[in-house]
């Protein structure tokens, strides 16, 4: 998969032009720290004042479907924005994402090389976080992911597409664990052996969540599939969780997939990819924050989800693991990455999380019930 080339002054002033935007065109800069798309923040002088737009390349490598991303992402945004003012709430552009149409109305440019681009309101005054700081801030994102689902909850006529097939699956990225494994073409396997006898002794517990939804006890819903800390803004002055971003991956899925991820990101004591492993490890007091956040916000749990919160966890970390060590043995062609070794770093914490989960599996348990009981 190529790399696409970082996008120049002028190819971002004339990128960003192609949409309903007013003024002159001052400055951009590359924005945030996603592994996937490329994102800038392009400011524009509008009569003397400074405003500034959100531009994103969507990666069609990943995406091979731009057009409906942007299709799921306008409803959706539109969506919440109407449930926001049906409610009374103010401020609804720092609530929710707000797509900026192109000058012909569609909700995304296709450039002449083929780069597909859209533009969203840039939300001032927030930030995100890639690392946790505090328990308030824990139990803040665990209730902004669940208003979120509570929002989108009713979005399921027609269904949403799914931008891609089989997102959260474990049992399918073990196999293309195994196929990356089989091929070795970059001759790496010897330098993960490690890691991969760690997931291949866990294997029989990847179809764990797939195998109850299809017997009805897990139902499908409206997810989020990408519930990174760093995927919620949290205003700076409150620090409460004001807009959930990165709505590509908005699509059917299960409510667990996105509890399990919070807690892979929001419950870890260091960065995704920090290289001394004994600074990685889930924080349990993280932990009973978010799912007191999280229960408290989605009361519409059925019971085979209440029971697989804290299993879900260490599913999703498992699966993105999974997902780094695979791509470190294909080459590097999904995540971007800073340094030839950087996706084996960013397994091997996942990894080191799932043992710390592991290890306190039944302490997570517990929490669990005891947020599950204060609602
Ligand atoms: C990617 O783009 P970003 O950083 O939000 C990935 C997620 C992974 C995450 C790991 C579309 O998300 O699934 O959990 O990296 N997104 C996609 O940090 O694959
Ligand atoms: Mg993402």
């Amino acid at each position: 998969m190529a790399e696409l080339g970082k996008a120049t002054q002028a190819e971002l002033k004339a990128i960003s032009n192609a949409f309903q935007v007013y003024g002159d065109f001052v400055s951009g800069c590359p924005h945030g720290s996603g592994h996937i798309n490329d994102t800038y923040k392009v400011t524009y002088s509008v009569g003397g004042a400074p405003l500034s737009y959100l531009l994103q390349r969507i990666n069609h490598h990943v995406f091979t479907q731009p057009a409906n991303v942007q299709q799921n992402i306008l409803r959706v945004t539109r969506h919440i924005a109407s449930k926001l003012i049906a409610k009374g709430e103010s401020d609804i552009s720092r609530r929710t994402l707000t797509l900026i149409l192109t000058r012909d109305g569609e909700p995304v440019y296709h450039d002449a090389e083929g780069n597909w681009w859209r533009m969203y309101i840039f939300v001032e005054g927030a930030s995100t976080y890639d690392q946790i700081q505090s328990t308030a801030q824990a139990e803040l994102v665990g209730e902004a992911f669940a208003d979120f689902q509570n929002m989108v909850a009713d979005l399921t006529e027609p269904r949403l597409h799914e931008t891609i097939p089989h997102f959260h699956n474990t049992v399918k990225r073990y196999e293309a664990l195994q196929a990356a494994i089989q091929k070795d073409a970059f001759n790496r396997a010897k330098d993960v052996k490690a890691e991969i006898d760690f997931v291949t002794a866990r294997a029989d517990t990847f179809g764990r969540l797939l195998e109850r939804s299809a017997k009805g006890e897990i139902p499908e819903r409206v997810t989020h599939n990408d519930t990174k800390l760093n995927n919620v803004m949290l205003d700076d002055k409150t620090g409460k969780g004001i807009c959930v971003i990165d709505l590509d991956t908005v699509m059917p899925g299960l409510a667990l997939y996105d509890f399990g991820d919070m807690c892979r990101t929001s419950t870890a004591n260091a960065a995704e990819d920090e290289q001394d492993l004994s600074k990685v490890y889930s924080r349990m007091d993280m932990f009973e924050a978010l799912a007191t956040g999280y229960c408290r916000g989605a009361k519409f749990l059925t019971q085979g989800e209440k029971e697989e919160l804290a299993f879900s966890a260490r599913l999703i970390t498992m699966t993105i693991g999974i997902r780094f060590l695979t791509d470190y043995l294909s080459g590097d062609v999904y995540f971007h990455i800073k340094r030839p070794q950087h996706n084996v770093d960013r397994c091997r914490t996942q990894l080191k999380m799932v043992k710390s989960m592991e290890d306190q599996a039944e302490q997570m348990e517990v929490i669990v019930r005891k947020a599950l009981a204060a609602e």
